[in-house]
């Protein structure tokens, strides 16, 4: 249709994507037998690894998730696995993208921090020459470790600070409100990083509200469940507080209904910052226009708002103005 060609043709920024979560089940054989740690992963086939994919909340996905990260060990597997998602980035036009890794889920496994964020970087610089895309880097804390880790991990990365653009929170939500990590935010912010947070994902819109007033985040990673408190809503929007929304995730993970999709679109024509990203594409069905797409097809979006989406993602990305100017 014109709607699905628009959404094609559209250059986008992508400013929610794991790039853990980006492993295809092809490669995640490739590389555990070319790592000999085909016993690592709990899986027979192709096949298998697919029919696992069945998730009926975050943490049933999370599982999984961490077992795959289990075949990621050299320089060359972050490098292969970062420029597998950004040739498919590429496909679907994507001309700026602002990935998360999670440093904690390799270092628990003896892989040292600047393993990964080398082999990552070098595929990203890579992409700027070849693919003609541009990229930040946002590590994520993993909150079901705490905040003494989560700091532990900031200060690992000092060292490396020219190479990552802000800091972000992920992994297990309910029982892991954000503003445990406020100590950590505030030293991140001391040292210059932008930051964001996963909220309302399962979590209530209260987790929402903390992650704005206790890490002052610059947006908000899902934030679905905002949608119950009317008055955050109302702040986001004035505030223009981003939201980094992932529809076939969200779907995939039971996180909402179809009432809070079409809530969605009534929040996104009142002017609230609404972005669409793919999550962990690798897991959930979708790259970014496949999540465009079901959401179009889902809601009937018209022109104008796939337009606005799509505009969104630039102003809530962290391009420089000047940049950030030639795509809006
Ligand atoms: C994640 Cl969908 C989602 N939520 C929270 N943490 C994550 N890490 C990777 N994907
Ligand atoms: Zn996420």
């Amino acid at each position: 249709s014109d709607i699905l060609q628009l959404i094609s043709v559209l250059p986008k920024a992508e400013l929610h994507l794991h790039i853990e979560g980006t492993l295809e089940p092809e490669l995640m054989f490739e590389l555990a037998a070319r790592n000999n740690v085909l016993d690592k992963i709990p899986y027979e086939s192709l096949e298998e690894v697919r029919a696992a994919y069945n998730f009926h909340s975050l943490q049933s996905f999370l599982d999984l998730y961490y077992a795959g990260c289990a075949v990621l060990i050299t320089e060359q597997d972050f490098y292969e696995l970062t420029w597998a998602y950004l040739e498919r980035a590429a496909a679907d036009k994507v001309v700026h993208t602002e990935i998360f890794f999670d440093p904690q889920t390799h270092s628990a496994r003896g892989v040292p921090f600047a393993t990964a964020l080398q082999g990552i970087t070098r595929a990203l610089k890579n992409a700027e020459a070849k693919l003609g895309i541009s990229s930040h880097v946002i590590m994520c804390f993993l909150r079901h470790l705490g905040p003494e880790s989560a700091m532990a991990t900031l200060q690992e990365a000092l060292p490396f600070k020219e190479h990552i653009k802000g800091v972000g929170l992920d992994s297990s939500e309910l029982g892991f409100p954000p503003s445990l990590f406020q100590e950590v935010f505030q030293l991140a912010a001391k040292e210059g990083f932008k930051a964001v947070a996963h909220a309302g994902e399962e979590g209530p819109a209260e987790y929402v509200w903390e992650a704005v007033q206790h890490l002052k985040v610059d947006r908000i990673d899902h934030g679905v469940k905002s949608i119950e408190d009317a008055s955050l809503c109302a702040h986001l929007s004035k505030a223009q507080t981003p939201l980094t929304v992932c529809p076939l995730s969200n779907v995939k993970l039971k996180v909402y209904d179809g009432e809070l999709v079409e809530k969605l679109q009534v929040l996104l024509k009142q002017g609230m910052c609404i972005t669409i990203n793919s999550d962990d594409p690798a897991y959930f069905g979708g790259y970014v226009n496949a999540n465009y797409a079901f959401l179009a097809e889902s809601l009937g979006l018209d022109a104008e708002s796939i337009y606005q989406l799509h505009k969104n993602s630039f102003v809530a990305s962290f391009l420089s103005d000047e940049v950030r100017e030639k795509y809006i």
